[in-house]
């Protein structure tokens, strides 16, 4: 008994002693998290969880300004500060980081992934990881995926039930060269906008429709100024959330663990929320007076046989090594059943 007593007492004392140290090891920092959605959305809500995580993780010496509605700018436009200096950390597409690792247009690959925890365990394995270990070599640190969504259509101008409506469509798609060839190869008029721009847009009728999941077609309340939802779930997006190397390497190794853990906890947060409100957001886009109508499967199979050219275009940008082992790991997990 006395024996396990005193183990308790040092295992007790090396604690405090450990958590001491690393206490001394975190400074007092302000860190900018941008993303840009709204406070309200399933990515702000995420923002929050990571800003606490961060907080209560670091005795209160570390503190996330989570800074939403690209109020520090587009994706883009973020991944540039970071890259500079200029600003700490962000969450945004992986789609829009194919123009600094090229690598990250495998996760723009239709149709790849037929479930959110098929993806999970994708995106947390040894590709995804390496992938996003990759963004270090421009300037980048990728700590977490986020999940944003499979991706479905909306327009101002009629359903959308078969490859050939979608003629003549003006098509609002993220800024990336795979989005861009997909719906062109389908026929619309495929036009590259900001996230941040695309509001006025759809309002203006500068373009007719746009493509994203129904927590961000709810939140940024696309039902205002869109008729049609066409539920074609074409793609799942992932979100990814990075930091600037030029700050992170100014880190000590308790500081990163912070946000390492804080990380981890938001992005299992985010999940499961995102996917919680994804089930509710039909019905409440319904509500809202969207006409909706499903893809048949007949109808799936045309626009997969109609895009299938632009998995080449894929395999071309990210290599045929990082390609295969997707593939062969999607093969490992679906003979698993996962
Ligand atoms: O900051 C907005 C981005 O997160 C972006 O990915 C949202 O899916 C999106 C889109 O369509 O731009």
């Amino acid at each position: 008994m006395k024996l396990k007593a005193l183990f308790l007492a040092a295992s007790l004392l090396a604690g405090s002693h450990a958590l001491t140290a690393q206490a001394a090891d975190i400074q007092s920092r302000l860190i900018r998290f941008g993303y840009g959605l709204n406070q309200d959305s399933n990515q702000g809500r995420a923002a929050k969880v990571f800003a606490d995580q961060v907080e209560k993780l670091s005795g209160g010496k570390m503190k996330v300004r989570a800074i939403g509605t690209a109020a520090l700018g587009s994706d883009i436009q973020m991944q540039q500060a970071l890259i500079g200096g200029a600003q700490e950390m962000m969450v945004g597409s992986t789609a829009t980081l194919v123009g600094i690792t090229r690598e990250m247009a495998i996760w723009d690959t239709p149709f790849l992934f037929n479930s959110g925890e098929e993806a999970d365990q994708i995106l947390d394995g040894k590709t995804g990881t390496l992938i996003k270990d990759k963004l270090q070599e421009k300037g980048m640190v990728g700590l977490v995926y986020w999940e944003n969504g499979f991706r479905n259509l909306t327009n101002s101008q009629k359903p959308v039930q078969t490859s050939e409506d979608f003629q003549g469509l003006k098509l609002r798609v993220m800024q990336n060269n795979v989005f861009l060839e997909t719906f062109r190869k389908l026929g619309a008029n495929a036009i590259p906008l900001p996230f941040s721009e695309l509001f006025t847009a759809l309002e203006t009728k500068t373009v007719d429709g746009q493509e994203n999941p129904f927590n961000t077609i709810l939140s940024s309340k696309f039902y205002e100024v869109q008729k049609y939802l066409s539920v074609t779930n074409h793609v799942y997006s992932p979100w990814i959330v990075t930091a600037s190397k030029k700050w992170w390497d100014g880190l000590s190794a308790a500081e990163k663990d912070v946000l390492m853990k804080a990380a981890e906890a938001s992005r299992d947060y985010e999940r499961e929320d995102t996917r919680q409100e994804a089930d509710k957001a039909l019905a409440a886009l319904k509500e809202h007076g969207m006409q909706v109508n499903v893809a048949t499967p007949e109808n799936v199979d045309k626009m997969r046989a109609t895009i299938a050219p632009v998995n080449e275009q894929i395999k071309k940008e990210v290599g045929t090594e990082i390609w295969q082992a997707v593939q062969d790991e999607l093969a490992a997990l679906r003979k698993k059943g996962a």
